[in-house]
């Protein structure tokens, strides 16, 4: 069934009886067991360092996403990641230019493969465990099944084992073995006319346009006071409040002052981050919500090319409903002209999405760690979840 990923450490669909405790799937290595030699590539391609600082390389990467990544099941909706998003989130802090993999055709240079990883610190039940985040794959629409995808997974698993780093985390909307846990996608309509248009959502039943637009209309500034744009200097503050909320779950990420300040900032149509300042004690901040950019093109539509979606991304609430803080993120969007508010159903995310007037999506998001497994086969409900990859 799985003829590549049963030759990998990933817990398996047909375990039976697993070590009761989480750890490593591999028997321990160093670094000077690691293969020195990249992985042989069919003769026809060449492996490539894809140095992002390089606008050039940067838009070349985006050509090959834009073209060629993910789709929704019925290939009507394409990822459409920016070159400024992919620059924010591949070069973070940390991040090596040897783990930005790209496969070109010899003859032509082109671009026609991808494959990424970017250190986190992950923690697994009570085990902080140092990991990278895999993301990005990807491998041209006319060099499909040809078993390509095995040999970039095998060259990053090599280049990132040689930096002493033997985990990963990584989502996919594919199932593969073996899930650690699995989310589905909910969405919130800001601009439900073109969501209906474009064939993103449909008219309810019973349902008019100008009673749907009214339905999904948000106020034209947050309600929280106190709320505004992080700021850098907030990055330890908002560190402490963020560990100490996702001290809660049993994946999670944890972020140093230095990673906050990349991750919580705001870029325009990248990354938006709001803190609480408490009104009544200034430098105090109580609260945290982010949301990034990620739109979507739209296959084959006459009139309309792209979706605005704006992805829920971390939260940490001490003082404001959670419900009140990602309803202001909300409004924020919706004044920025984004079309569609995600959400995966992780965290505490279950106990607004009713209320705020998400729908469940078709999509579903698995998430997998490599080398990892957890004690006894178990997996994770998404309100186990507090991890959120791009
Ligand atoms: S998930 C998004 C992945 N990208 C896309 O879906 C874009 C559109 N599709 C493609 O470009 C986010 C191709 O279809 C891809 C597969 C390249 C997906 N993850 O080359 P073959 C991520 O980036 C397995 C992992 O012939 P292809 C996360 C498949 O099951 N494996 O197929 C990435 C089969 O193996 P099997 C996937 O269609 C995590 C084999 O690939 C997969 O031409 C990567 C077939 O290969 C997926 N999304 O290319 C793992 N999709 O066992 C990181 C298919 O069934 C692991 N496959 O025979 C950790 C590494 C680091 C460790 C460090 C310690
Ligand atoms: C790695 N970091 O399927 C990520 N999206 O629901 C890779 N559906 O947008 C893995 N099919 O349900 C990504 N509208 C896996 C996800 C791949 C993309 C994907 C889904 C997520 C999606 C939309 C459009 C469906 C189009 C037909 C969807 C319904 C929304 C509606 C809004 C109003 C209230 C009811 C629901």
């Amino acid at each position: 069934r799985y003829a590549f990923w049963e030759t990998q450490p990933v817990a398996q669909f047909t375990e039976g009886s697993e070590p009761a405790e989480d750890g490593p799937i591999d028997k321990p290595k160093t670094v000077q067991d690691v293969r020195q030699e990249p992985y042989t590539l069919p003769e026809s391609f060449e492996w490539c360092v894809c140095d992002l600082t390089d606008d050039a390389v940067a838009h070349e990467v985006y050509e090959l996403l834009s073209n060629n990544y993910v789709e929704d099941d019925d290939a009507m909706f394409r990822f459409n990641y920016s070159a400024g998003f992919l620059k924010w989130c591949l070069l973070c802090p940390g991040h090596k230019l040897e783990w930005l993999v790209g496969v070109r055709v010899r003859a032509s240079r082109k671009l026609v493969g991808f494959i990424s990883a970017v250190p986190a610190s992950i923690r697994v039940n009570a085990s902080r465990v140092p990991m990278v985040e895999i993301n990005f794959l990807c491998v041209h629409k006319k060099l499909r099944a040809k078993r390509l995808a095995p040999v970039l997974i095998k060259e990053i698993t090599r280049r990132v084992n040689l930096t002493d780093i033997w985990q990963a985390a990584y989502t996919a909307g594919v199932l593969l073995p073996k899930p650690v846990a699995t989310c589905r996608y909910y969405h919130r309509s800001l601009n439900p006319r073109k969501l209906i248009d474009v064939g993103f959502s449909r008219l309810a039943p019973r349902m008019t346009m100008a009673r749907t637009i009214k339905l999904y209309k948000l106020p034209d500034d947050p309600v929280t006071p106190g709320l505004r744009e992080a700021r850098p200097e907030d990055s330890p503050k908002i560190a402490e409040l963020l560990n100490s909320q996702l001290g809660r779950y049993k994946l999670t990420q944890h972020f140093n002052a230095e990673e906050v300040a990349h991750w919580f900032q705001n870029i325009d149509n990248v990354i938006n981050a709001l803190v609480v300042e408490d009104p009544a004690a200034p430098g105090v901040l109580t609260d945290v919500v982010s949301f990034y950019t990620l739109p979507s093109s739209i296959l084959g539509h006459p009139q309309h090319t792209e979706l605005k979606a704006a992805y829920l991304y971390y939260t940490a609430a001490t003082a404001t409903p959670l419900r009140q803080l990602v309803n202001d993120a909300m409004s924020v969007a919706a004044a920025k002209g984004y079309d569609v508010f995600n959400a995966l159903d992780l965290m505490q995310n279950d106990t607004f999405l009713r209320d705020l007037k998400f729908g469940m999506g078709d999509g579903q998001l698995h998430y997998y760690l490599y080398n990892w497994r957890l004690g006894g086969g178990h997996s994770l409900v998404p309100g186990d979840v507090g991890l959120v990859l791009m």
